[in-house]
């Protein structure tokens, strides 16, 4: 499998200080010389180009590997495959995928697809401690990277998981659900790409020169890395025959939620993009009205190594920042972008993330859509099905069952 070769040219940017102050949202379709958008054409040519600089430059690090040209070459082994699992309903295997640079670290996808429904339209999207947390399965492959402390079955002191996690957090992606739905669902270690901690050359980090004094503040940070791990998954996905190509659907949760908005708006080989509670750096805005919400001061500080340098410098003044989160949703256009919430998840600003819905609404009419968004913010329970989609539930900062038959009402609507 071979993939593209972009090179991506750093413009001439200010530095984050000397940028004008805007307080409210900045028009998605103003050109940052003001020039006003109108056309599809122009969208696509000039702004749309445009925003995806501003966003590696000033908030997720380049995209990886573009900067030279390097080829990204993408092989796969099946590591099992199971034909009668998930009750009977569905096929279960794990691929190893590799790449051409033989140094880097491989991803490790559980692929479930629906028996007698294939290709089937699928959901892609990484998982926060190994596969195995998702099915008791005895086949699935136990991590071998740094995993977090807290997961289940994570042995002290040495952040190594072990088989006592096996199935522990299976309600995070009901598989079986998800198959009996007709869908696929393919889901790897995010830590395999990435492990989630900063300042350790690993993971693709260490793909990465190493520098003296402080690393460039527009170096690939790790939302962006996740965000490419995605990518190279969808690389496998489009060449499986089980799997319809046309019909795939990233999905993440919370920091991966902002992983999964960043990899929907980055390839458009993604049909549908659901970022579920994925708040500040993901669908909730910088610019927020909504107390009880995460700042960007807050997690940037909290996180320094999701995001670039650049985003830290913005601190607490987010006026300065030249886009917002309404703009990330607006690459998508014109493509399903679902934004799910929990009421009592406040720090994941439902209320803000419906307003970046409203505010990407713009650039989808371009795509003749004339209404691509509700009027107002749905109802506690009640999928608005758009294609500015939202969801809201009741309960608080988790990816549940629930919350899957939202994902799968909505791409029964835009994938079928
Ligand atoms: C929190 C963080 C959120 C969200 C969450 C998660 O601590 O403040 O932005 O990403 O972690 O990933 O569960």
């Amino acid at each position: 499998i071979l993939v593209m070769t972009v090179v991506a040219t750093p413009a001439a940017l200010p530095p984050p200080d000397k940028l004008p102050s805007v307080a409210e949202f900045p028009d998605v379709l103003a050109m940052r010389d003001g020039t006003k958008i109108t056309s599809k054409k122009d969208w696509e040519e000039k702004r749309r180009p445009e925003l995806k600089e501003l966003f590696q430059h000033y908030m997720y690090g380049r995209y990886p590997h573009l900067t030279e040209p390097v080829k990204v070459v993408v092989t796969e082994k099946v590591l099992f495959e199971d034909t009668q699992a998930l009750g009977g309903a569905g096929t279960l295997r794990e691929v190893e995928v590799s790449f051409s640079e033989s140094q880097w670290p491989k991803i490790y996808l559980l692929i479930a697809t629906p028996n007698g429904k294939v290709p089937a339209a699928c959901f892609v999207g990484p998982n926060f401690g190994g596969n195995h947390l998702l099915t008791s399965h005895e086949k699935v492959r136990i991590p071998t990277a740094w995993v977090p402390a807290n997961y289940p079955g994570v042995e002290k002191g040495t952040n190594k998981a072990t088989a006592a996690g096996r199935g522990k957090q299976a309600s995070t992606w009901p598989l079986q659900q998800i198959v009996e739905k007709g869908y696929a669902v393919a889901t790897f270690y995010c830590g395999d790409i990435q492990p989630d901690r900063p300042d350790v050359r690993e993971g693709m980090r260490a793909t990465l020169p190493v520098y003296k004094g402080d690393a460039p503040l527009d170096e690939t940070a790790t939302v962006m890395w996740w965000a490419w791990g995605c990518h190279r998954a969808v690389d496998f996905l489009v060449t499986d025959k089980s799997i319809d190509a046309k019909r795939l659907a990233v999905v993440g949760h919370s920091r991966l939620g902002k992983t999964a908005l960043l990899a929907g708006a980055f390839d458009d080989r993604i049909a549908v993009v659901i970022p579920h509670q994925s708040g500040c750096g993901g669908a909730g805005p910088s610019r927020s009205k909504n107390e009880k919400a995460e700042t960007v001061k807050r997690i940037t500080t909290a996180f320094p190594h999701w995001f670039c340098g650049h985003f830290r410098a913005f601190g607490s003044d987010t006026t300065k920042i030249p886009f917002d989160q309404h703009a990330l949703v607006a690459i998508c256009a014109p493509r399903p972008v679902l934004l799910t919430n929990a009421e009592d998840d406040q720090w994941a600003n439902p209320s803000g993330q419906f307003d970046v819905l409203t505010a990407a609404a713009p650039a989808y009419k371009l795509y003749g859509d004339t209404k691509p968004v509700a009027d107002k913010m749905p109802e506690q329970g009640k999928l608005s099905d758009d294609r500015l989609g939202y969801f809201i539930r009741a309960g608080k900062h988790s990816m549940t069952p629930d919350d899957w038959k939202a994902f799968t009402q909505f791409a029964d609507k835009w994938l079928k």
